[in-house]
């Protein structure tokens, strides 16, 4: 059975839901295709908590493949992250009240990470799903990043068989459409080992 861990998060920023865990726990509702198992894990959205139960979550189910969700306000795609980097630069503070100024990471830490998952396959799948998606090269500098480039930095130095990466959803399409997405960049994480070979970048 292969494990696959969605992650969402708690609502942020003074809202009442956060779409990226909706979806989470809708994707772990769903009948999961043969030798195929979901899970979903809600993440705070806070700096200093976030990344331990991300670790936890994974020590616990071992999964072979993980996808962390965050709510992209202003978005109209999915949109998989390309980059992590390695700075907390908060606009706002957490839900813990922490607004960290340049901050790395981890200290020490390569400056950034790319995302090692067939992002231009998902892409397409999901697009010819009806579901519109593209490729983002920048996750911020609030907790969605801080929780990727921590993911990321984990499969580096601890866990070099896991697959993972991050994917920012938009606040205008219905849940059940996200979900309808997110199921095809799962079974192309899952089964896809080289991506396209097609131009996804952009000019700025
Ligand atoms: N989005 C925020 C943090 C939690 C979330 O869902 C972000 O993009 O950093």
């Amino acid at each position: 059975m292969r494990q696959v861990l969605i992650t969402g998060f708690e609502p942020f920023d003074g809202a009442e839901a956060n779409p990226s865990w909706d979806v989470a726990a809708e994707s772990a509702r769903r009948p999961a295709p043969d030798g195929v198992a979901v899970t979903a894990v809600r993440l705070p959205c806070v700096f200093d908590t976030a990344l331990p139960v991300l670790r936890q979550a994974i020590a616990e189910s071992d999964p072979a493949l993980v996808i962390c969700l965050g709510l992209a306000g202003g978005r109209t795609e999915i949109t998989p992250e390309r980059v992590a980097i390695n700075l907390d630069d908060a606009r706002i503070p957490d839900n813990a009240g922490a607004q960290p100024i340049d901050r790395p990471v981890v200290p020490g830490g390569p400056a950034a990470y790319l995302a090692d998952l067939p992002l231009k396959a998902a892409v397409a799948a999901m697009t010819a799903a009806g579901v519109p998606a593209a490729i983002s090269y920048t996750a911020g500098t609030f907790v969605c990043n801080h929780v990727f480039y921590g993911l990321c930095h984990l499969i580096a130095t601890e866990r070099p068989g896991l697959r993972g990466g991050f994917v920012h959803v938009p606040p205008n399409l219905p849940i059940d459409r996200l979900a309808d997405g997110l199921t095809q960049l799962v079974r192309i994480c899952l089964d896809t080992e080289t991506d396209l070979a097609v131009p996804a970048g952009t000019l700025h």
